[in-house]
C-alpha cells in the first residue's frame, strides 16, 4: 500500500482526504458484492480490480505514459476509442459515480445539476481520483446542457476538448460526426504524435469489435432463465471495462462468458429460483454507483439487463470492418455511434425501441426505468417510454434518485411493492 500512497502523492492528490474515501469502499463493496452467493468463479478478475481500483489501474496508465503513451479521458459513449487506440492512445473512463465527490462538485456548479456530472467535476478539484490526474486530455462532447457548461469549467483546471454531437440522426447529422470524428483524429495525432493511418485504424476498430462481441457473450447468458449472473456482477463488469486495457478486458469476459454458459447447461443459477427478471433502462451507473441493483437483488428479483451507457449501449452495433480508407472508416464509425440512443438527441423513438425488444429478449418480468435526479432529457421521455412499454405488455416503474443513501429505504419500499406484484 505504501507505494499505493507514493504513487497519489505524485499525482498531486490530497491524499488524506481520499483516505476517507477508500476507507467507505471495501464496506460497500463487501455489502454489495461479497455478500452474494453463488457468484461466477471468473469474477475474482473483477473483485481484485475493484479492490485496488485507485491502484492497480492508475499504476499500468502511469507505467504507459512512462513509455511515451498518452492518456485521454471520456466521459461519454460517443467519444470513439478506435481513434485514440489507433494512434497508440489509452482509453478511460471520468464519470464520477460516488456521492463522495458531490459536494466538491457543488462548491463549482448549482445543487440542481445531476450528480453524475457533480461528481465528475468534484473529482477533479478535490483531487481525490487519480484518473482524473493522469488523463493527459480530457474528452467531453456536446450532449446534455449541464455537461457542456461543466466542461467549461473543467477546462479551467485540466486539459480539455469538446467534440461537437449532433442533436438528431438525419444523415447530415451522421456526415456530421463522421467530421467530427475526423477533428478530433487531428487532435489525438498532435497530442500522442503518432500518426493515424487506415492500417492503425483498422486494428484498434477490430481491437474494440472484439471487447464488444465479448461484452455482448456475457450479455447472452444474461437472456437465459437461468441467471447464471448476478445484475450487480454483470454491472461490475460493465463498469471496470470503461477502465481496463480492451485486449485484457475481451479476455476476461470470454472467460466469464465461457464459465456463464457451463453455469446456463448445468442449471447453475447466480439468484434464488423463482427470482423476477427486471430490465432496467435509463442514465449511466458510473462506478461506484450500485445503489439501483442492490435494493432490486435484495428485494426478490435479479436484474437480468440495463439498456442504458453502462449497459448494452456500450457493445450493441459493431463498427464496419470492411473499409480501407480513412474517409471510409470515419464514416463507419459516425454510423454505429450514431445508433447510440441517448436521450440528448431528437427524436429519441429507438430507445423505446430498444427497450421493448430487450425486455422481450432477456425475458423479463417488469421493466425500472431509472433516471438520475435533475436529468431533464431522460426525465422528458419518461413519460412516452412508458406508455410504449406498458402497452407492449410490461409493467414499469420510474424512478429518480441520486447518489445518496438517503432515499434508499423510500426506494426499498416501491421496489419490493413493485416486484411483488410481478
Ligand atoms: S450517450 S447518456 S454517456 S450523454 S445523466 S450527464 S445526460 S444530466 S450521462 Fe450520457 Fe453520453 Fe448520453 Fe450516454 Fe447529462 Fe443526464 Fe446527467 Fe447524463
Amino acid at each position: 500500500m505504501a507505494d499505493r500512497v507514493g504513487m497519489w502523492k505524485s499525482l498531486g492528490m490530497d491524499v488524506k482526504a481520499h483516505d476517507a474515501l477508500c476507507s467507505m469502499l471495501p464496506t460497500a463493496f463487501g455489502d454489495v458484492f461479497l455478500s452474494q452467493r453463488n457468484r461466477p468463479e471468473s469474477m475474482a478478475f473483477w473483485d481484485m480490480v475493484a479492490a485496488d481500483i485507485h491502484g492497480m489501474r492508475p499504476a499500468e496508465l502511469i507505467e504507459a505514459q512512462a513509455n511515451g503513451q498518452k492518456v485521454f479521458g471520456a466521459f461519454c459513449v460517443y467519444v470513439p476509442d478506435e481513434v485514440i487506440l489507433a494512434c497508440d492512445g489509452i482509453v478511460t473512463g471520468l464519470c464520477g459515480g460516488s456521492q463522495f465527490w458531490v459536494p466538491a462538485g457543488e462548491q463549482m456548479l448549482p445543487a440542481d445539476v445531476c450528480p453524475l456530472i457533480k461528481a465528475s467535476v468534484g473529482a477533479r478539484i478535490s483531487r481525490t481520483c487519480p484518473f482524473f490526474r493522469i488523463a493527459d486530455l480530457f474528452v467531453g462532447e456536446t450532449t446534455c446542457d449541464g455537461k457542456k457548461k461543466a466542461y467549461e469549467i473543467l477546462a479551467k483546471d485540466a486539459p480539455l476538448y469538446v467534440m461537437d454531437t449532433p442533436q438528431m440522426k438525419r444523415q447530415k447529422d451522421i456526415d456530421k460526426w463522421a467530421d467530427e470524428i475526423r477533428d478530433f483524429a487531428d487532435e489525438v495525432q498532435r497530442v500522442t504524435g503518432n500518426q493515424l493511418t487506415s492500417e492503425n485504424l483498422a486494428k484498434a476498430i477490430k481491437v474494440t469489435n472484439d471487447r464488444r462481441r465479448a461484452l455482448a457473450r456475457v450479455f447472452e447468458a444474461r437472456k437465459s432463465r437461468v441467471a447464471p449472473i448476478s445484475g450487480a456482477d454483470a454491472l461490475l463488469m460493465m463498469q471496470i471495462s470503461f477502465f481496463d486495457d480492451p485486449v485484457r478486458c475481451a479476455e476476461m469476459c470470454n472467460r466469464l462468458a465461457d464459465e456463464l454458459e457451463r453455469r446456463i447447461e448445468q442449471g447453475v443459477s447466480a439468484v434464488p429460483a423463482g427470482s423476477k427478471r427486471i430490465l432496467i433502462t435509463g442514465t449511466p451507473m458510473a462506478i461506484p454507483n450500485w445503489k439501483l441493483h442492490h435494493i432490486v437483488e435484495t428485494c426478490g428479483a435479479v436484474v437480468a439487463c440495463e439498456e442504458m451507457c453502462t449497459g448494452t449501449r456500450s457493445f450493441e452495433n459493431l463498427v464496419d470492418e470492411t473499409q480501407t480508407t480513412l474517409e471510409g472508416q470515419f464514416q463507419a464509425l459516425s454510423q454505429r455511434y450514431m445508433k447510440n440512443n441517448c436521450a440528448c438527441f431528437t427524436p429519441n423513438g429507438g430507445r423505446i425501441d430498444d427497450v421493448i425488444r430487450l425486455a422481450r429478449t432477456y425475458q423479463v418480468d417488469g421493466v425500472i426505468n431509472a433516471n438520475l435526479t435533475f436529468c431533464t432529457t431522460y426525465k422528458l421521455e419518461a413519460p412516452a417510454l412508458e406508455r410504449a412499454v406498458e402497452e407492449a405488455g410490461f409493467p414499469v416503474l420510474s424512478i429518480e434518485t441520486g447518489y445518496s443513501d438517503g432515499d434508499s429505504e423510500q426506494l426499498r419500499t416501491r421496489i419490493g411493492a413493485f416486484v411483488e406484484m410481478l
